[in-house]
């Protein structure tokens, strides 16, 4: 099993750059199209910070043809024992997953796949419905993940000492963790009609202010908590709680269902 501390220590990441096509990228609502050229500055922000969090980090090229491609974390799942290449649940992202395979490759010196043997052949999941703390993996089943891919994820980590608990996401959230976010290796932020259902009891929660339920998308990085800018009291909740928040703009990738955790893969490598 992982050592406590692992899931949220890191010393690389996984960037892609944007593309202007990410003016079609899907989203629930329509509030307009992004700006591009502001989500590149938002997105070299982002990198920055990370940076500045201690991280190494590669920005992979663009693809015209996937216009979500920017928000890697979907297409892929990065453990310290290797990387698993998700199958994504949205038709428009399946070919990001084989797209990240070779940095994955460079990355890591295991990569696996998801069986698709009987059951398991339909299985769907992205990155973003998967969150790993200390002592589990938790994924919600949504309507990008389903329970065979679940159960793909399950048989294709069990070997690296990994437990895999499926849980609910309400319907109307995209993803797992458009509604949670790890803070350290016990403990979650969450906005209430997640935790609702009680499956995350157990670990300490912080709950995000009312009304700010797009703040739930945090990243905790080494020793910051990458938090979308515009949610003064959740980022008050952290400060007071011992976290030391990092605010950044993310209003462009918002437009198109974006928090923080989707724009990066966060991995952990000795050399
Ligand atoms: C999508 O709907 O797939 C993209 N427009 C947004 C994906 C965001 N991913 C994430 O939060 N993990």
């Amino acid at each position: 099993m992982p050592t406590p501390g692992r899931s949220f220590r890191f010393t690389h990441a996984l960037l892609r750059e944007p593309v202007d096509s990410i003016v079609d990228g899907l989203r629930a609502v329509d509030t307009g199209a992004p700006d591009v050229a502001l989500f590149r500055a938002q997105h070299a922000a982002y990198r920055d910070a990370l940076e500045a969090a201690g991280l190494a980090t590669t920005v992979l090229g663009p693809l015209q043809e996937f216009p979500d491609s920017v928000f890697v974390e979907d297409a892929a799942l990065c453990l310290p024992e290797g990387a698993v290449v998700m199958r994504p649940g949205a038709p428009t992202r399946l070919g990001e997953a084989v797209m990240i395979e070779p940095a994955l490759r460079e990355a890591f010196d295991e990569v696996r796949h998801l069986p698709s043997l009987g059951d398991h052949g339909h299985g769907r999941i992205e990155g973003g419905d998967v969150l790993v703390t200390d002592r589990e993996i938790l994924v919600g089943r949504s309507a990008r993940t389903n329970g065979a891919g679940i159960e793909a994820l399950r048989e294709v980590v069990r070997d690296w000492g990994y437990t895999v608990r499926e849980l609910a996401t309400p319907p109307e959230v995209l993803h797992f963790k458009t509604d949670c976010g790890l803070l350290d290796g016990e403990t979650i932020l969450t906005t209430r009609r997640l935790a609702a259902g009680g499956h995350l009891d157990g670990y300490r929660l912080i709950h995000v202010a009312e009304g700010e339920e797009a703040a739930a998308n945090a990243v905790r990085v080494n020793d910051v908590v990458l938090l979308p800018a515009g949610y003064p009291r959740t980022a008050e909740l952290l400060n007071q709680a011992g976290y030391r928040v990092v605010a950044l703009p993310n209003s462009e990738a918002a437009k198109v269902d974006g928090g923080m955790s989707c724009l990066s893969l966060r991995y952990c490598r000795a050399s």
